[in-house]
């Protein structure tokens, strides 16, 4: 496709597609102005989009620099998802301490004492591209740096497990049984390669080399190896507490940090991610909850989707990104902020909007 077949193959998905933010912040007099080669990287960093017309974002980055590099096209698209104006200088901290703030759902309401909780970040390691730019080779590169860290990491009581690869011929490798097991058990993260947003940006490429999950002995603290990021890192509780949650995470996460190199971040953009609507804090904190009546018994999220974006709040169904809600009307609830907001004030944001959820259905 020609640069100007291009441009009219946008424009077309601007009008068919008003949601597709790519589409609505691409420049043409932007892309012409590029050289050949940074053409050819924008491309590819735009080309999901391009693929899916029904994409929300439309791009993943494909270097930590990309962001950088090509912010006229992407700063746009990341202010307008992430809610922040275009004279709002962007600057993103990190805050893990709680300073005394309690977060304890069964404070809400005793009914709410037991409640699965997750909470993942999303990091990648400076010294590779990310997942949609790599080889075969740095995948499995990559997952052997990651399986050492492993090593050092279970030696800590806290952190003790063991690490599980999908990679052919892996020391770690695991049956198809297991790998399944681990799946249905909403703990290892399902086969890429049939997603079609994922397949376009190079993503799911050279699956399952370069791919695996740590896993500590509770099976409370897990790190995906591979998936579209370097590293998911993340904590899990069935329980209230949202202040242990978070800081089983921190935890680990610090231990991680120690045992790795470098993080890729940005000096804007906080922790840098392959798709902009992860960056900054990089956090997806979420709970599942059963609302009956909110949700007509899980047959129709319309009107809970809408309450709770007034809160800040996005409404997924208990089996994660495009399912339905689960028996009872049990949904997942997770904040939507993540870039120029702390990680403790999304802990605080999902302790407050499930309060106000819980209060609307018992109303
Ligand atoms: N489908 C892509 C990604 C949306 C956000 N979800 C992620 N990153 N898992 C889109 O641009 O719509």
């Amino acid at each position: 496709m020609t640069p100007e077949q291009l441009i009219a193959r946008i424009r077309t998905i601007r009008g068919t597609s008003p949601g597709n933010l790519m589409a609505r912040h691409f420049d043409e007099d932007y892309f012409r102005s590029l050289d050949d080669q940074s053409r050819q990287r924008l491309r590819r960093i735009i080309a999901s989009g391009i693929e899916n017309p029904d994409s929300q974002m439309g791009a993943y980055a494909m270097n930590p620099e990309d962001y950088d590099r090509f912010a006229p096209m992407l700063d746009p698209m990341i202010r307008d998802f992430h809610g922040i104006p275009a004279q709002t200088a962007i600057a993103q901290k990190h805050d893990w301490d709680t300073g005394g703030m309690s977060c304890d759902l069964a404070a809400i309401d005793s009914r709410l004492k037991d409640v699965s909780m997750r909470v993942r970040v999303a990091r990648n390691v400076s010294t590779f591209p990310l997942p949609g730019a790599m080889s075969k080779e740095q995948r499995v590169d990559l997952e052997r740096l990651a399986a050492q860290a492993f090593t050092r990491l279970r030696e800590d009581p806290a952190f003790g497990g063991h690490y599980l690869s999908i990679t052919p011929g892996s020391p770690d490798e695991i049956d198809a049984t297991e790998y399944d097991r681990r799946v249905k058990s909403h703990q290892m993260f399902k086969d890429m390669s049939g997603d079609p947003y994922l397949n376009v940006a190079g993503i799911s490429a050279d699956w399952p080399y370069g791919r695996g999950m740590y896993v500590s002995r509770d099976e409370d603290f897990l790190v995906w190896v591979g998936e579209e990021d370097h590293l998911r890192i993340m904590a899990m509780q069935h329980g209230g507490n949202l202040n242990a949650l978070f800081e089983r995470l921190r935890n680990g996460l610090e231990r991680l940090r120690d045992l790795l190199p470098a993080f890729a971040t940005s000096p804007c953009y906080g922790n840098v991610t392959s798709c902009p609507t992860n960056l900054g804090a990089g956090v997806r904190a979420s709970l599942h909850m059963r609302l009956p009546a909110l949700t007509e018994n899980g047959r129709d999220l319309t009107g809970l989707k809408h309450q709770a974006k007034a809160l800040g709040l996005a409404i997924r169904g208990a089996g994660g990104e495009h399912s339905d809600a689960g028996e009872g009307g049990l949904v997942d609830i997770s904040p939507s902020a993540r870039l120029g907001v702390t990680e403790m004030e999304i802990m605080r944001r999902l302790y407050d909007g499930a309060a106000a959820l819980w209060a609307m259905e018992t109303a």
